[in-house]
């Protein structure tokens, strides 16, 4: 008896099949946010990358050949004032040339389109504020702000020059205006946070490699309320396994195809 060779079935590669994949689970959180009155997104510096600002712990990140000490904290700062000044001054410098990207965009449709929206942000960027995002919650201060060190007077920086900022009331040395290693958050801000995530039924945690506390905390945070937890980054993190569901890739390509799938 001949018998015939099991006729092999074409194996689908790899990349259709891990497209199918993505392809039902951005399914399954069109369908969650449909039903959704509450809805929070927290993000980081990866919804950025795409408008070309550099994450902090990714190759080629912000802080590839310093260590966050050495920039990010009072005492850094207190050692040399200049040397943090000329790491943020080229910040500025660059963040003068970028826009928001289609991560960004969504993300400020979204306040419209869901009865509450409510966007946490570790971003010190601006980038949120200027795709029109309005209901944010700034976690770590705002990079565009000087604050005196003397007074405590806050003003908005105008230019990029390479100059150290001086107080314009006081001309006392001012400090960039974002939260440093070991210091608090903004007053209120992580309490509206828990607030915000533990009554939303589904939250969009994009973009950070959440290792920062406590911001790294509110994904749990809304998870033990009932959230829905999603998570949208092109990198396994911290949160991957705890996150509901996983939508693998850049924030710029699986935001706007999730808003789509919303009608
Ligand atoms: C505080 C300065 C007391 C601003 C920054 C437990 C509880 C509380 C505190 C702690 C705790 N354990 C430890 C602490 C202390 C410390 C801390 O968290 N240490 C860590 C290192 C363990 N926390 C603090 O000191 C905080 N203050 O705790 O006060 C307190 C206590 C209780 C409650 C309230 C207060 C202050 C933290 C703020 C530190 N400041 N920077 C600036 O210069 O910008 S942190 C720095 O990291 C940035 O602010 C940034 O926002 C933050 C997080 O980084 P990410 O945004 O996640 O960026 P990262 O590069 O890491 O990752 C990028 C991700 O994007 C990657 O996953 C990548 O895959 C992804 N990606 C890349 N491309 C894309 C993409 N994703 C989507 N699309 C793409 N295209
Ligand atoms: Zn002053």
């Amino acid at each position: 008896m001949v018998v015939r060779a099991a006729e092999h079935v074409k194996p689908r590669c790899y990349n259709v099949v891990m497209a199918d994949k993505l392809s039902h689970k951005l399914d399954e959180v069109a369908d969650r946010l449909k039903s959704a009155e509450r809805v929070v997104s927290l993000t980081g510096a990866g919804i950025s990358a795409e408008s070309g600002v550099p994450t902090f712990r990714d190759p080629d990140g912000l802080w590839e050949g310093v260590r966050p000490e050495e920039v990010a904290t009072p005492e850094a700062f207190g050692r040399d004032s200049d040397f943090v000044w000329r790491f943020y001054l080229q910040r500025r410098s660059k963040l003068q040339a970028v826009c928001p990207n289609s991560g960004h965009n969504v993300i400020a449709r979204w306040e419209s389109r869901f009865p509450h929206f409510d966007l946490i942000t570790q971003n010190v960027d601006g980038l949120h504020q200027l795709a029109g995002s309005k209901r944010i919650i700034c976690l770590h201060g705002d990079i565009w702000i000087d604050r005196c060190t003397q007074c405590a007077f806050e003003q908005r920086a105008t230019d990029v020059s390479e100059s150290i900022p001086r107080c314009s009331k006081c001309d006392g040395l001012a400090r960039p205006g974002v939260v440093w290693f070991g210091e608090q958050l903004p007053h209120g801000a992580f309490e509206r946070a828990v607030e915000q995530s533990s009554q939303a039924q589904v939250v969009l945690v994009v973009g950070t490699s959440s290792q920062v506390y406590p911001a790294a905390s509110l994904a749990g945070v809304a998870q033990s309320a009932g959230a829905f937890v999603v998570e949208v980054n092109p990198e396994a993190t911290s949160l991957s396994s705890l996150a509901d569901v996983i939508l693998q890739g850049p924030a710029g390509e699986i935001l706007p195809r999730l808003e789509a799938r919303l009608g």
